[in-house]
């Protein structure tokens, strides 16, 4: 999602406001690096600020966001996904399977940034950590009945693109990749026709009032959680008291949850994916990270960082956070669940980020702690009843090397080589094969390679030397290894590799785009499409329950 879905706010924060809070005050020790507060850019929706100062460069999040891919999105109408998510070459996953083009829905701080396209004020861009995207949090398809029920899209992140000082708000430079618009058309006919963008002042708040009104982003570390066969997991990274809020929530709704399934009779799915070598999700991945209330049709996506790994404990006394509407953010808009309102009422002036869930804890949480939550009676029986059914999809599970295993095989780790491991590593350094080598010693069905190029456009050489690119993971492409060279020096190797190889054209003519010294690690696998986790026929799916005494009364639009 480009942008911040709240974008499209009305005007309920003044600009008067804003100008208010153009005070220089130095970084105050107690508090949160990151807070979300209403954007300080008028009708912006909400936004995010930095509490301290940060250098060019630097990471703008604390750690990254994770992104759930629709493989099946455009053709959902009703679900209005495409308007509020990001393309999918802007976290390398180009080659997800997907019918038409996957979207990706992510949650975290990258996903609420603001890019109403002031250039100026840009401070931002998207990024992606190679090291996290593609990885499966530790589920493994051949024993782990969790494999395919969580994302393998975590690494979404973000860095600065200028010096910032504390309390400044992070603006993405974004345009053309899907997602809002700051547009002056619509806020004309909004009418707000007194909004003169040139004389917006560079949004900023003071960090002081950061501490009071906004909202930490900051509380929670996402690491593998305690148990492995969890997959990742929310800690919390410093002492919070009880009734503070961990973490808050921002919502997306979507009316029908039945729009993220196939819409079509089993034997028509069957007939479909053999035909055109493709599958469907029976039921997307999107819907594990949404609350369904009960005897609703309504889907509740939260997009507020990390609250999507917050797992399920069905020992009750690991559970450490509740659900509430929250009752002190500006943006939340408590009226919209006023019991007189219909549907179609609370439809018209919906938006993403219009309602706020805060997740408090029940008592004091130490440093280090794993969150829980209760996922509800409904969703502990589904996963219940998976785990007992389960068994491992063998066709599936034959033949398949997860992506990032083989990586660490190649010796593309995280390590640098500045210590004696990574020095082992070096020695160990498995090559890439070359396709005449494929021929008598393939890869496991499921893997191919691509890799970074600066130049994947029509207007390039044949053969081209190597250069990174800006962006890694909009700039992978295809690739081919088709020699190596090994160079003993630096103890690594070099290679030649086709490019796009069946897509390299210029005017309809084929041709073999080819780049040389090529280095080991800017190669990596991928699964080809229809092969990942999230493409497992028996992969759990299920939302995660909502409570009753929180859902407004016409949200119950299902016949019992
Ligand atoms: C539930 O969790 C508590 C606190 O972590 C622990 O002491 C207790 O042994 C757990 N009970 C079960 C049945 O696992
Ligand atoms: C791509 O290659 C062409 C031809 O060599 C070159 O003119 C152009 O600058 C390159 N583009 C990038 C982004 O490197
Ligand atoms: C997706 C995921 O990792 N879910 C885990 C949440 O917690 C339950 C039990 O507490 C595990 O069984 C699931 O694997």
């Amino acid at each position: 999602m480009k942008g911040n879905p709240g974008g499209r706010n009305a005007s309920r924060l003044g600009y008067r406001r804003s100008l208010m809070l153009l005070s220089f005050v130095a970084t105050i020790g107690l508090g949160c690096d990151f807070y979300l507060a209403e954007s300080a850019i008028p009708h912006g929706g909400l936004g995010v600020f930095t509490a301290k100062p940060l250098e060019k460069g630097a990471p703008a999040q604390p750690w990254p966001d994770i992104c759930v891919y629709l493989t099946d999105a455009n053709s959902r109408k009703g679900t209005e996904i495409d308007t509020h998510t990001w393309q999918k070459y802007r976290f390398g996953a180009q080659w997800l399977g997907g019918r038409t083009d996957p979207r990706a829905a992510c949650m975290g701080l990258v996903t609420t940034f603001n890019s109403m396209g002031m250039k100026m004020y840009a401070s931002a861009r998207p990024a992606a950590d190679p090291f996290l995207i593609h990885t499966n949090g530790g589920l493994d398809r051949s024993k782990d009945p969790g494999a395919g029920a969580i994302t393998q899209y975590y690494g979404a992140t973000s860095e600065t693109t200028r010096n910032l000082d504390a309390g400044e708000e992070l603006m993405l430079r974004d345009t053309g990749h899907g997602g809002d618009q700051y547009n002056l058309d619509s806020a004309k006919e909004d009418g707000r026709q007194h909004l003169n963008i040139e004389t917006v002042p560079p949004p900023k708040r003071a960090p002081e009032w950061l501490q009071k009104h906004g909202m930490c982003l900051d509380n929670l570390i996402v690491k593998t959680a305690t148990d492995p066969s969890m997959g990742r997991g929310a800690f919390v990274k410093r002492f919070l008291s009880k009734g503070t809020v961990v973490a808050p929530a921002p919502l997306q709704m979507y009316p029908k949850r039945s729009k993220f399934s196939v819409p079509m009779s089993n034997n028509d799915r069957h007939e479909f994916e053999r035909k055109h070598k493709m599958k469907y999700e029976t039921e997307q991945l999107f819907v594990n990270y949404c609350f369904q209330p009960k005897g609703s049709t309504l889907l509740l996506y939260p997009y507020g960082a990390g609250v999507g790994l917050i797992n399920h404990s069905s020992n009750k006394s690991k559970i450490n956070v509740i659900l509430k509407w929250s009752d002190h953010h500006m943006n939340h808009s408590p009226q919209w669940l006023d019991s007189t309102l219909s549907l179609d009422q609370f439809w018209k002036m919906q938006y993403p980020g219009s309602l706020i869930l805060d997740f408090v804890a029940t008592r004091n949480i130490r440093e280090g702690e794993e969150i829980f939550m209760d996922y509800g009676p409904e969703w502990e029986k589904a996963w219940n009843d998976h785990v007992q059914k389960w068994e491992p999809d063998i066709i599936a599970t034959k033949n398949y090397a997860y992506p990032w295993d083989e990586m660490k095989n190649h010796g593309i780790t995280k390590n640098d080589g500045s210590n004696e491991e990574g020095k082992q590593q070096h020695k160990s350094l498995k090559p890439f094969r070359t396709l005449g080598e494929q021929e008598t010693s393939p890869y496991p069905n499921n893997l191919m390679t691509v890799c970074d190029t600066r130049n994947w456009s029509d207007d390039r050489d044949d053969r081209m030397k190597w250069r990174p690119s800006l962006h890694w993971s909009e700039n992978l492409a295809e690739c081919r290894v088709l020699s190596r060279t090994y160079n003993s020096k630096e103890e690594t190797y070099t290679y030649e590799v086709n490019v796009w190889p069946d897509k390299c054209s210029t005017g309809g003519r084929h041709r073999t785009c080819i780049d040389y010294d090529v280095p080991h690690n800017a190669i990596r696998f991928v699964d080809k499409p229809f092969q990942s986790d999230q493409h497992l026929a028996n992969a759990f799916r299920h939302p995660i329950g909502f409570p009753d005494h929180l859902t407004p009364h016409f949200w119950r639009n299902e016949r019992s």
